[in-house]
């Protein structure tokens, strides 16, 4: 079958490449649509740092093909969303209602078991966070995949896997954004979208959008932004000021991971207000923090991490906002590609190209 690979630092390839069968506890999942997102570019260059030979992809959505030994509550033909971190239900992160903190397997490249399902040749593949599913098919632990309704067009589904979840988690679950806040979203990538989809769906009356393309911020009102700031041209966290009275904004979100914009969504907050930070940068890059202001402003500063999620709960939920027409997938997916277009989906995210392009297959 054919997957995206990356194969060594900043390279990325369709290969064709052996799958296994599923072990106890996995399920093979045919591949209908495949969200292609920032984070796959991050692997491949290396912000991530997970070993390669991997297949990419975390954001999907398929049909159950085959369960492994002991698997049970799925059925072959069940439409599933697959979740980029598995749920175990029992570890301490678990039992505390924080399922996105799951302690069952540090995202390593391998299965569950420490072994691997792909191989190129005779080489064993990796695979992103248990997935590997920008590829024809997936071996997935089945505590990654969440049964949908088969009535929901996959390409949209598969958005909820990451992107949407993260970002309109990010608001509902994290910053809880109450009607008639003012917001900012720093950076409006799918994420930075689906965040403004979010604040929209919570009730905000002021939605400030600031990124530096103009296609994305047109999106943005598109999406629900009241107001758009191009920071290649002006300063957005002065824009947030003199669009709230001198205050700042009640709530701030930043959505891409560059240390110099989490400080300008701190900045961009106003005293008491809310900084969530939902973009995921180096690991060699911190943050400082001023130590008379911190106390002083008395913001709230949270990372976020998945939308804060429980995934099984989450995802059904937000699908029924996409199908009461309140939450808006359709006009996320601007672009799908073929497999063996998977590289081309990753240069267009690369030049700003798409809310979100999405891989399907036949
Ligand atoms: C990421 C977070 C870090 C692990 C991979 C997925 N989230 C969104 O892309
Ligand atoms: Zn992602």
């Amino acid at each position: 079958m054919k997957a995206l690979v990356s194969l060594e630092l900043d390279k990325y390839s369709v290969e064709n490449v052996t799958l296994a069968g599923p072990r106890a506890g996995e399920l093979r999942i045919r591949m209908a649509a495949t969200g292609v997102c920032h984070s796959d570019v991050s692997v491949i260059n290396g912000t991530l740092p997970l070993p390669k030979p991997l297949v990419l992809g975390h954001e999907g959505a398929g049909v159950v093909a085959e369960l492994g030994e002991g698997v049970g509550g799925f059925e072959i033909g069940d439409h599933v969303v697959l979740a980029f971190n598995p749920t175990c239900g029992k570890c301490p992160s678990c039992r505390r209602q924080e399922p996105q903190f799951c302690s069952i397997g540090a995202p390593d490249g391998k299965m569950l078991d420490g072994t691997s399902r792909v191989k190129l040749g005779n080489d064993e593949l990796g695979v992103m966070q248990f997935l590997g599913c920008m590829a024809e098919e997936a071996i997935v632990p089945a505590i990654s995949a969440v049964q949908i309704d088969k009535s929901i067009p996959m390409d949209k589904a598969a958005l909820v896997g990451c992107g949407v979840m993260t970002g309109v988690g990010a608001v509902i679950n994290t910053a809880k954004v109450s009607p008639g806040s003012s917001v900012a979203v720093f950076g409006c990538g799918g994420v930075g979208l689906s965040i403004i989809q979010g604040a929209r769906l919570a009730g905000a009356a002021r939605i400030i959008a600031i990124d530096l393309a103009d296609n994305k911020l047109e999106m943005a009102r598109q999406f629900g932004a009241t107001h758009t700031v191009n920071s290649a041209k002006e300063n957005g966290v002065l824009q947030c000021k003199e669009l709230t009275g001198g205050e700042g904004v009640d709530y701030s979100f930043e959505a891409v991971g560059i240390p110099q914009l989490m400080i300008e969504a701190n900045e961009a907050a106003r005293r008491g207000g809310t900084v969530t930070i939902v973009g995921v940068g180096k690991l060699t890059e911190s943050v400082p923090f001023n130590a008379l202001m911190l106390a002083m402003s008395g913001k709230t500063v949270k990372g976020c991490y998945y939308g804060d999620a429980n995934v099984r709960e989450d995802f059904p939920k937000l699908l029924n906002l996409y199908r009461a027409g309140r939450l808006n997938l359709d006009d996320m997916v601007t672009a799908t590609y073929s497999i063996d277009d998977a590289p081309q989906a990753i240069e267009d995210l690369l030049s700003n190209k798409n809310a979100r392009g999405v891989i399907v297959y036949e």
